[in-house]
């Protein structure tokens, strides 16, 4: 899998969505401090909404292959000054998060994540596991095998044995 670091303000859903793509049990956890781990590092909010803590991010962006900015339906204004994606040297996707929230508006959030520079958006809802699947496809690589195509190989080799 290719590493994401996952960036936002404090309940963007950067570990709730952390624990969907892990497949975990989702559970409320605030995030004190970045949780860099195997391919999802996993940054406190507070990071993206301080100046002087903001300048980690740009250092954990170097850390992973793909940066994921979250922005919340709900969010009421956006974090992401325009263009602010031609500042980093890793590709940037932009991600959706809580849209089934009816206060929400998710076409407001794409467009602030556009306007951000982002070219891929995807939409989650992390709690329905709705968008999980796509997130991981796209950071698949080569030789990964998701849980799903792991049940169908397992399918395909039980149906080729009871043939033979
Ligand atoms: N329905 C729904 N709720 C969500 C979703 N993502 C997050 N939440 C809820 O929003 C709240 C905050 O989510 P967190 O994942 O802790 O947010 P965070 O971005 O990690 O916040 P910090 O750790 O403070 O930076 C929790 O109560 C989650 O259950 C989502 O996609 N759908
Ligand atoms: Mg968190």
């Amino acid at each position: 899998m290719r590493k994401i670091v996952l960036m936002g303000r404090s309940e963007a859903g950067k570990t709730t969505l952390t624990q969907a793509l892990k497949g975990e049990k989702i559970q409320y956890h605030k995030t004190q401090y970045v949780n860099n781990f195997d391919v999802i590092i996993d940054t406190p909010g507070e990071y993206a909404q301080t100046k002087n803590l903001g300048y980690a991010l740009a250092l954990y962006s170097y850390e992973a292959d793909v940066v994921g900015l979250l922005l919340a339906s709900t969010e009421p204004y956006s974090l992401y000054p325009p263009c602010c994606t031609a500042m980093c040297n890793r590709e940037v996707i932009g991600i959706v998060t809580k849209i089934h929230d009816e206060r929400g508006n998710v076409e407001r959030a794409e467009r602030w994540l556009r306007l951000a520079g982002c070219k891929k958006i995807f939409y989650v809802d992390s709690k329905r596991n709705e968008g999980i699947p796509e997130i991981l496809e796209y950071l698949k690589e080569d030789g990964d095998v998701l849980p799903w195509e792991e049940e169908s190989m397992e399918k395909t080799t039980k149906n080729n044995k009871s043939n033979i």
